[in-house]
């Protein structure tokens, strides 16, 4: 099958307007969604369980009559699970192991250290007390994302873990339910959509309210938690996935192939770029794709994403494909080069970094051990891995000594003042010791 992809050149002009135009990504969200957003959510807090029911019976062609009706118990998780094939169940328990393993390592200690005056500084770290993690029904109704998004919970230690998924038609997907089993999901709530982020962030008498809501959703739900994250924490708002490529030509073409489908089978949206200092290599990976596409079942979304989002980009070198690689901040990006670690030092931005031509995406989606919910549309500027830490919080910890205070409260009391806060001031001043010396010197 004939592919219509983008070719690039560094060396050719105007190219940096040509990526910017590539990596362009419009999240403007509609109004229409807006409006019909905020009504759910307005009617989820207002009347709880009853615009639950509503809500989930329209939408997902429901009949139900009772809340209760919607949760799935661990005990019906735990049939789901024997539903499941033994081969695919070991696969998620393993998974779900070496993600626990990787995650263990990210735990952050509560720290304090002593002045030597005696005063103790320090910061507490808490998990959590209650979380919601969105898991998508539709198309994207991934098993592996629910053990990424719960276990760094289980490891941070939150106290309960609530997972809500729409059923349409109620017709629950068993994966899902044996990897909630499997990660330790507490309680299963068949909702979705902007109504079950609203039964999450507000309560309602059946769904408990939880303290932040994690997980991707379509564009209802990624509206939903915008618009209640202050009530809620959220985690971030994904956008389509990406992968950039950089190979020195030395890989086999097919592999390369295979790793650009593999994420633009995704959705149609997804973006596949492949960077490098062979230009007859594009020829070789481009024949691959032609070739391996026939046979892809997902072909279809496949053909779509590389000629909307995805391109080849030609460049002098391997030194100017890592800077390219820097501008782009893709959320995967794969080295797939000689001495991937030496060439890694230069990366500042990527939500992940799969070295070697041995590391495909694939492995760290499903069951490398780091997380797969990264930093899209060039967010890895700023932004990192969904982590252990993500559910855990930190408290300051001060506890000053008499002498500590003293000393604290000559240095707070001109600031108070200066802001003319007079009450800050007197607080801090009425800390202050007496001059021992000059007590002394009176007896
Ligand atoms: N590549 C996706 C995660 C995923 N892949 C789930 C397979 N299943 C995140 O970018
Ligand atoms: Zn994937």
């Amino acid at each position: 099958m004939k592919l219509n992809i983008r070719e690039f050149s560094t060396g050719s002009e105007g190219f940096l307007a040509e990526l910017e135009a590539l990596l362009a990504w419009d999240s403007v969200s509609d109004v229409a969604v807006q409006e019909s957003v905020a009504n759910i959510v307005t009617q989820v807090r207002k009347r709880g369980d009853e615009a639950v029911i509503e809500f989930t019976n329209r939408f997902d062609r429901r009949e139900i009559k009772s809340a209760t009706e919607l949760e799935i118990s661990r005990e019906e998780m735990a049939q789901a699970k024997l539903r499941v094939s033994d081969e695919l169940v070991a696969s998620l328990e393993a998974a779900a192991q070496r993600v626990h393993d990787y995650h263990e390592r990210q735990k952050q200690p509560s720290w304090q250290y002593q002045e030597a005056d005696g005063t103790v500084l320090g910061q507490k770290v808490t998990p959590l007390d209650r979380v919601g993690v969105y898991v998508p029904g539709g198309k994207a109704a991934y098993p592996s994302s629910v053990l990424m998004n719960v276990m760094p919970a289980k490891v941070a230690g939150v106290g309960e873990i609530i997972m809500v998924v729409p059923t349409p038609d109620g017709v629950v997907n068993d994966i899902v339910l044996a990897a909630a089993y499997i990660a330790g999901v507490d309680r299963v709530f068949t909702i979705g959509g902007a109504q079950a982020v609203a039964a999450l962030a507000y309560g309602t008498d059946t769904v408990p309210k939880v303290d932040k809501i994690v997980g991707p959703g379509n564009i209802f739900v990624a509206t939903a938690k915008r618009m209640v994250f202050g009530a809620v924490g959220i985690d971030m708002i994904a956008g389509p996935s990406e992968i950039l490529v950089v190979c020195d030509g030395k890989t086999d073409p097919d592999w390369i192939a295979m790793d650009l489908f593999s994420q633009a089978e995704h959705d149609e949206d997804a973006q596949s770029i492949l960077i490098t200092p062979d230009k007859a290599f594009i020829q070789d990976v481009k024949a691959s794709m032609e070739r391996l596409i026939e046979a892809q079942s997902r072909q279809a979304i496949i053909k779509v994403s590389l000629e909307n989002r995805g391109a080849f980009i030609h460049v002098k070198d391997l030194d100017e494909a890592m800077e390219i690689a820097n501008v782009v901040a893709a959320e995967h990006l794969e080295l797939s080069i000689d001495e991937p670690e030496k060439w890694s030092e230069k990366i500042r931005h990527a939500g992940a970094i799969f070295m070697g031509r041995h590391t495909p995406e694939a492995l760290g989606d499903y069951c490398a051990g780091p997380n797969h919910v990264l930093p899209t549309s060039g967010t890895a500027r700023f932004s990192s891995p969904l982590g252990v830490y993500d559910f855990q919080k930190r408290s300051s910890l001060i506890n000053c000594s008499p002498q500590g205070a003293s000393d604290l409260a000559k240095i707070a009391s001109p600031l108070a003042r200066g802001e003319s806060l007079e009450a800050h001031a007197m607080s801090a001043e009425y800390r202050i010791l007496a001059d021992v010396d000059a007590s002394a010197v009176k007896a």
